[in-house]
């Protein structure tokens, strides 16, 4: 049976670009179901995003149309998912990976709404370099925004700006005042460990 597009929901679109955005993270706007078509109006929207600086592809994963392209875009970087359910996500890592690792689902016809069959994030990593980070919901992308994450620890992200490196990860890097802070007792290594978790959804 041949599965239904959901509706383009471009407050949720923008929500991803702001989140994203806020993040300092690139944006890559993917139309997938190519195969299905477009509407005019999608094909509209589209065209905006693109004129507003998005990088913006159409895929297939049924065809393979922009598959090789995205998975190029993609390469060496690190990428989250964003997406209603049911619109392709994993079936796109799948074909990323040429495997068959990310567990699809079918979307219910009645309501063009994906079942959840992603019940949690998962790293895949790509073939060229990379990693591609399939988030079930939107839920959880929200919690990938910086600017919470940095007041829900705003004592690491204080500490951080005493780290020699700026892009320091507090994981293994030499004059990381994050690492000095549990070695000195003042933070707690399991909050840290926490922050890193979630901070590699964004
Ligand atoms: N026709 C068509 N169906 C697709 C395409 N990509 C995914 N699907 C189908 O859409 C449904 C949901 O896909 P899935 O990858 O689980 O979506 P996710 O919830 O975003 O991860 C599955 O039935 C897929 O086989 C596509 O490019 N064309
Ligand atoms: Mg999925
Ligand atoms: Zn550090």
């Amino acid at each position: 049976m041949p599965s239904r597009i959901p509706p383009t929901k471009k407050s949720l679109i923008e929500r991803y670009i702001t989140s994203a955005r806020s993040s300092g993270l690139d944006v890559i706007i993917v139309f997938n179901k190519a195969d299905l078509g477009f509407s005019e109006r999608t094909l509209e929207d589209s065209k905006v995003y693109g004129e507003l600086g998005y990088t913006v592809k159409f895929t297939s994963v049924l065809t393979g149309k922009g598959i090789d392209e995205l998975a190029g875009l993609l390469s060496g970087k690190s990428t989250v998912l964003a997406g209603s359910s049911g619109v392709g996500k994993s079936s796109l890592v799948n074909a990323m990976l040429n495997g068959d690792s990310a567990k699809t689902g079918e979307v219910s016809q009645s309501t063009h709404k994906g079942k959840h069959t992603t019940t949690s994030s998962s790293v895949y990593y790509l073939p060229g370099g990379g990693k591609l980070i399939d988030v079930p919901g939107m839920r959880e992308f929200a919690v990938s925004d910086t600017e919470g994450l940095d007041e829900a620890f705003n004592d690491i992200a204080e500490l951080s700006r005493g780290c020699r490196f700026n892009d320091c990860t507090h994981t293994v890097e030499p004059g990381c005042a994050v690492l000095k802070a549990i070695e000195e007792g003042t933070l707690e290594k399991r909050r840290l460990r926490n922050y890193l978790r979630i901070k590699q959804y964004e």
